[in-house]
């Protein structure tokens, strides 16, 4: 099974692979690790697979003389491009693998709303079932609004990769509010009360609206506040994606 570590810049896609990969392993599973970040420094796990050996973001920028954006845009041209490269790599070929977890570029949006990321998991779902893991940084949610907006990214990145994706919020150490975070999973219609309070006019209406299509489209079965931090909830994660994936069939 493969699972994509997906998120805002920061979130902890690659904190919590880390994280994650350990627990799963602890648990006597047999984990691969992948790197698909050609513009990460150091990563704090040993990858089974690392774009990095192909190309880096500072040495495209050297090569084409491109400033740091146009060199993660160029990154992730060239993993389409690899595509095929990278997916005969032993790391996602291989039947004994359980779990093969995929850190993805801090920047989102160059392997997300780019060709790349939509064309490599296209090949990766004929390789074995993949489910994308939606990680929101808890410590930017500080509003009801803050959490229908995540939760809406989320359902729009399945759409946009054609994959069951399960949000999920990182840094429970730092969220002050942890009952709010709960209450747009486990309870829409007082999540929604909440946004009323909180905003009036056009604004409150499209939230309100929003949330709706949160409840009828969202994957989130349970809430899953993580720390990879402290390492809490990492086991809720595990079920989560575990149901996740028992409804992947759903989808398609
Ligand atoms: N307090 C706290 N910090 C975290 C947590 N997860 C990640 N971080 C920090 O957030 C920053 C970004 O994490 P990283 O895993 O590199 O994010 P990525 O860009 O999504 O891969 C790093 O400084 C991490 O140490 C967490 O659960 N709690
Ligand atoms: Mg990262």
């Amino acid at each position: 099974m493969f699972i994509i570590m997906l998120g805002t810049a920061g979130s902890g896609k690659t904190s919590l692979t880390k994280v994650y990969s350990e627990w799963l392993r602890n648990q006597g599973y047999n984990v691969a690790i992948v790197n698909l970040d050609p513009g990460a420094k150091v990563v704090p796990y040993s990858p089974d697979f690392d774009i990095r050996n192909l190309f880096t973001v500072e040495e495209l920028m050297v090569k084409y003389g491109l400033g740091p954006n146009g060199a993660f845009m160029k990154a992730s041209d060239m993993i389409l491009e690899y595509s095929d490269k990278i997916l005969s790599h032993s790391v996602f070929t291989k039947p004994e693998y359980e779990f093969v977890i995929i850190d993805t570029p801090g920047q989102m949006e160059v392997f997300v709303y780019r060709k790349s990321g939509h064309y490599f998991i296209s090949k990766l779902k004929k390789l074995g079932p993949t489910v994308g893991v939606f990680i929101v940084d808890g410590e930017t949610m500080s509003t009801p609004i803050d959490l229908v907006v995540a939760w809406t990214t989320s359902i729009l990145i399945q759409l946009r990769l054609d994959i069951s994706v399960v949000p999920i919020v990182n840094k429970a150490d730092l969220i002050k509010n942890v009952e709010t975070v709960k209450l747009i999973v486990e309870d829409i219609d007082s999540f929604k009360g909440l946004i009323m309070k909180s905003k009036e006019g056009l604004i409150s209406e499209t939230a309100m609206y929003l949330a709706s299509i949160v409840k009828e489209f969202s994957q989130s079965m349970r809430p899953v506040i993580v720390s990879a931090k402290t390492s809490k909830g990492i086991e809720e994660l595990h079920y989560l994606i575990h149901e996740a994936f028992c409804v992947c069939g759903d989808l398609s």
